[in-house]
């Protein structure tokens, strides 16, 4: 309703101008609507919401389910053929629409022993982290990382990458894409090379002795938008905030946490997805908080519960879960628990639209 006055009109159902207005503008809309045309009026509280809006549900998949499942597509379809063998982790409240979050893509890729999946890359950024196997690798521009239960590695725009398993045992790792934000300014693009695997001329862990060790290659550039290190290893990381928990550093909602840091400039390792480690101590009991940013956790270790906009989601290792933008949580640990997380804060920095609520109740 355009004003109090309309309003009133219309409360009144008096006959005369109120419905002659209202078929006045009736045919207005229609004749307008011929010429690509609409009353933002009728509109303005669904597009400018006083409050975030989220079509995003909080939901968890527990890693049983989510092993089984994916072990049973190995007999289906080989990495090679499927060009990149993962199920999407599909928001219940958006079928159809291949995502966790509104903005993040969530998936689980398995690799065999023996597989490969073909070198390519495209324009959405990726980060995987290591569920379950040890031994797998992932080549990122050149580099060749193993990786093991709990690292954290990213795939930069347009950086060329392969996946392969030497070892005896299945990988699973969990990816997350922000294909959603790429399709939404449809600006993707991709690309497949001759070659299944890349060619690699650096060692295991280059780039992150030369670039996470409190030192930069001399000459290394002052500006770069995404982080140079490709592994970000749970054996590096975890050590960290166990010595966060014993200094006593424990957020009242987070936890002992570290923020994955691009150490060119202490920013997010890529433009559009940061990602957390936390460590919570037996017993915590998190206070509530909220933020724009919809945010994927997994399980890294231990055991407890988040409770999200009043449902409860209890985890365990490695299952995986959701909280949308703007909906209170706040997590509890039975027992020591860490939890890695990744969200699409940094895009919304970047634009200046992110908020957070330290004050919930
Ligand atoms: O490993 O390159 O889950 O391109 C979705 C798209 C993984 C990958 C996904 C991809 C990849």
């Amino acid at each position: 309703m355009a004003n109090a006055a309309a309003r009133k009109r219309s409360e009144s159902g008096a006959p005369g101008p109120k419905h002659n207005i209202e078929a006045v503008r009736q045919e207005y809309y229609d004749r307008i609507a011929k010429h690509h045309m609409t009353p933002l009026w009728k509109v303005m509280k669904n597009v400018v919401t006083k409050e975030p809006v989220t079509r995003c549900a909080p939901v968890i998949w527990h890693f049983d389910d989510i092993k089984r499942l994916v072990m049973e597509s190995g007999g289906l379809i080989s990495a090679e053929e499927a060009e990149r063998r993962v199920l999407i982790l599909e928001n219940p409240a958006m079928p159809g629409e291949s995502r966790a979050t509104n903005t993040l893509f969530a998936g689980v890729q398995m690799i065999l022993p023996g597989e490969v999946a073909p070198a390519h890359r495209h324009v959405s950024s990726a980060i995987r982290f290591v569920l379950d196997g040890q031994g797998a690798y992932t080549a990122v521009e050149g580099e060749k990382a193993y990786m093991s239960p709990g690292d954290f590695v990213i795939t930069a725009n347009w950086a060329p990458h392969d996946h392969g398993n030497t070892s005896k045992e299945p990988m699973l790792w969990l990816d997350v894409l922000d294909f959603p934000q790429v399709n939404f300014f449809e600006a993707s693009f991709a690309q497949e090379f001759e070659s299944a695997t890349q060619a690699t001329n650096r060692e295991d862990g280059d780039s992150a002795v030369f670039y996470a060790s409190g030192v930069l290659p001399d000459g290394a550039p002052a500006h770069m938008n995404r982080s140079p290190v490709i592994n970000y290893t749970y054996a590096r990381t975890r050590p960290i905030i166990e010595r966060m928990l014993k200094a006593g550093e424990i957020d009242k909602r987070h936890g002992a946490r570290v923020r994955y840091a691009n150490p060119i400039n202490g920013g997010p390792v890529l433009p559009t997805m940061g990602a957390y480690l936390a460590l919570f101590p037996k017993g915590f009991k998190g206070e509530k908080y909220r933020a724009t940013d919809g945010t994927v956790f997994v399980c890294a270790e231990g055991q407890g519960s988040t409770t999200v906009d009043g449902k409860v989601l209890e985890w365990g290792p490695q299952d995986v879960f959701v909280v949308p933008p703007w909906k209170p949580y706040a997590h509890t640990a039975l027992k020591e628990s860490v939890l890695f997380s990744i969200s699409d804060r940094p895009s919304q920095e970047a634009l200046g639209i992110w908020r957070e609520d330290t004050s919930v109740h």
